[in-house]
């Protein structure tokens, strides 16, 4: 649970062309980067060397780095996004893992990952299948996991939501922050959850990094529940990256 390092991209301006399920409106892409600063400043002041990559104008999404690429201790995979104008994503952040990791992997055959759809447990890989990430590239990272030797499951994400893990989060301890959805699916099985507050499903992605739980700006019912169960909580702004579909998770790959 020490991380010693964080991956993260700058936003572009063209931000603006950014996917999103509900268009409520663009971000401005001097809003989001300033945002982006008090992330990564929020990711230092909890231990973390953070390198940050420049902004990439031919990818909108490519801020949130959290979904070409899966980092473990000691190895990084290369993942294969699934929607189509961030396919070329992946090759865009391999050299900035392979200055940071040995070994730099990527998911065998043709199937389709994003790394939002994967949920590190203490014990468990979760991988979400979703609109995004399909069986055929759910599998091929599942059996990738277990040759690494770790125990991987393949669950299906509820309707409605994009990512796996816009619907939940690891705290520590063992214990998942997770909306009311996921935690009636049974994927958990007996571990301890806290519920999101009714209202705040958009607080269940959350970051546990190192002694702190970063969580979003606006959902006080969950920084409350996070705060009863025993952890430290910081709260960061993500108005811009909510625009379009993103949350805390997404903006760093954290190893
Ligand atoms: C997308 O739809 O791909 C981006 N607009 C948002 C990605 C959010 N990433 C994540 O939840 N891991």
């Amino acid at each position: 649970w020490t991380f010693t390092h964080a991956v993260t991209r700058t936003p572009a301006d063209s931000v603006t062309d950014g996917l999103r399920a509900v268009d409520t409106g663009n971000p401005s892409g001097a809003a989001f980067r300033a945002e982006h600063v008090a992330y990564v400043e929020a990711l230092q002041a909890a231990g973390l060397t953070v390198d940050v990559l420049p902004p990439l104008e031919a990818y909108p999404d490519s801020c949130f780095v959290e979904d070409p690429a899966f980092c473990l201790p000691n190895v990084a995979i290369l993942l294969r996004p699934g929607a189509d104008s961030r396919s070329g994503e992946a090759g865009e952040i391999k050299s900035a893992l392979e200055t940071r990791f040995d070994k730099v992997l990527e998911i065998p055959g043709e199937g389709h990952v994003d790394g939002g759809d994967v949920l590190m447990l203490d014990d468990e890989i979760l991988i979400g299948l979703s609109a995004r990430t399909n069986k055929v590239g759910a599998m091929a990272f599942a059996t990738l996991l277990g040759d690494l030797g770790y125990n991987a499951r393949v669950a299906e994400t509820p309707d409605g939501v994009l990512h796996f893990k816009t619907a939940c989060s690891t705290l520590g301890k063992g214990v998942i922050l997770a909306t009311k959805v996921m935690i009636d699916s049974g994927f958990f099985g007996d571990r301890k959850t806290v519920e999101v507050p009714e209202g705040e499903d958009y607080a269940a992605n959350v970051i546990r990094v190192n002694d702190v739980v970063l969580v979003p700006e606006g959902y006080p019912k969950t920084k409350a529940a996070v705060e009863a169960a025993g952890f430290n909580t910081v709260v960061l702004p993500t108005h811009e990256a909510r625009k379009v579909d993103g949350g805390l998770s997404c903006l760093s790959l954290r190893f």
